[in-house]
């Protein structure tokens, strides 16, 4: 099975990076954890996109905050998943705007900031296409949250009855 990476611009990214790692952990995912900027090193960043492919991934999640270009920096050729992070002055809005806003061609698919884990589903979801194990999986958890909803509705039905 093809891995997944996970490349913040900072360790300050960290405590959003870990929701990614924990749920493609939770799918048994095989994941490389990087810290690469796209302004700080930039020639790291690009040499890591441009073997991705031959590297044995099959997508990478890009995170980053404030002037957000790593997700864009990352997009060669193999699907990239951006991660907006808050935590400075502009509550992430900065961040979405640099990593939704990419050129025709040259997509990114951002998900919400902060949502890391919404990033790693998208990629096992990416994974799934072409294996039945994870997709199962999936469908599972999707499972599991549907009676969730429907054990608190019924619940909340029971309480507010008249
Ligand atoms: C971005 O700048 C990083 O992704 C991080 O979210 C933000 C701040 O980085 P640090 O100054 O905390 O290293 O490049």
């Amino acid at each position: 099975m093809r891995k997944v990476a996970v490349i913040m611009g900072s360790t300050s990214d960290l405590p959003v990076a870990e929701k990614a790692i924990q749920t493609l952990k939770e799918y048994g995912i095989e994941t490389e954890v990087r810290v690469l900027s796209a302004h700080r090193c930039p020639n790291e960043a690009r040499e890591f996109a441009a073997s991705a492919r031959e590297s044995g991934f099959s997508c990478i999640i890009a995170l980053a905050g404030m002037a957000a270009h790593l997700a864009g920096a990352m997009a060669a050729t193999l699907p990239v998943i951006g991660v907006p992070c808050s935590g400075a002055k502009l509550d992430g809005m900065d961040a979405l705007l640099s990593t939704v806003q990419m050129p025709s061609g040259i997509p990114v698919a951002t998900v919400a900031i902060d949502g890391a884990k919404n990033a790693a589903i998208l990629a096992v979801q990416i994974m799934a296409v072409s294996d039945e194990g994870l997709a199962h999986k999936l469908q599972a958890a999707r499972d599991e949250g549907t009676a969730a909803v429907l054990k608190a509705d019924e619940e909340l039905r029971e309480r507010y009855k008249n």
